[in-house]
């Protein structure tokens, strides 16, 4: 490993990589994710390790790479919402590791013990299906007794084939009815004067949803 980088070139290389871990499904009990063609397995044991897309320890991921990493990322679509102008859509997958920018830098998130899904909520125009960018979406999962099992803010992330979402790998204890209360904000983006007056209340959204015990 070479020191922190921090040209541009370096910063977009991160992002591209971002995405090609973030798109990336499988993961085994230590929580390293088979991402080959990059350097996520190197860092096994750093919680919070900054990213490093050094040229010094391999090529990115090839095209066919990151088609075949697609290819094997499980998605399942949990349920969707509508929350005035928007539209929110649920999918989860297994758990896996993502890179988000944290204080000026890439710092790498991977499942931590006991985690067993990674939810995405995909944020749309209810009309014209637009993707939202950022946003802000608060995520509580309730059990059917009412009983919160997760709560928190989503991380913002794109994933290959799949597009920006906001998602965090959560644990859902056991199979069984759960409810995916969301509290989502405006997107704090420019907007042309046809889109002025859209997605510029704070809504809530309620998706219940079934888990089968697993992602798949
Ligand atoms: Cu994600």
């Amino acid at each position: 490993m070479t020191p922190t980088r921090t040209t541009a070139l370096a910063a977009a290389a991160a992002l591209a990589l971002a995405g090609a871990v973030a798109g990336c499904g499988g993961s085994d009990d230590d929580g390293r994710v088979q991402a080959s063609g990059t350097t996520a397995g190197a860092h096994a044991g750093h919680d919070m390790e900054g990213m490093d897309m050094g040229g010094t320890t391999g090529a990115p991921p090839s095209q066919a790479d990151q088609q075949a990493h697609a290819s094997t990322m499980q998605m399942r679509r949990l349920g969707t919402a509508t929350a005035g102008d928007r539209k929110v859509e649920l999918d989860v997958s297994d758990p896996t590791t993502f890179t988000v920018p944290e204080g000026g830098r890439f710092v790498t998130h991977r499942p931590r013990k006991g985690e067993n899904a990674h939810v995405m909520l995909m944020l749309s125009d209810a009309e014209t299906g637009d993707r939202l960018p950022d946003a802000t979406i608060t995520l509580r999962i309730v059990d059917a007794a009412g009983k919160v099992v997760s709560s928190g803010p989503q991380y913002p992330m794109i994933g290959m084939g799949m597009g920006l979402h906001y998602g965090d790998n959560v644990t859902i204890p056991k199979a069984g009815k759960y409810t995916a209360q969301l509290v989502v904000g405006p997107p704090m983006i420019g907007r042309h004067g046809d889109v002025a007056k859209r997605w510029t209340a704070t809504t809530r959204a309620e998706i219940p949803f079934t888990w089968e015990g697993d992602a798949r």
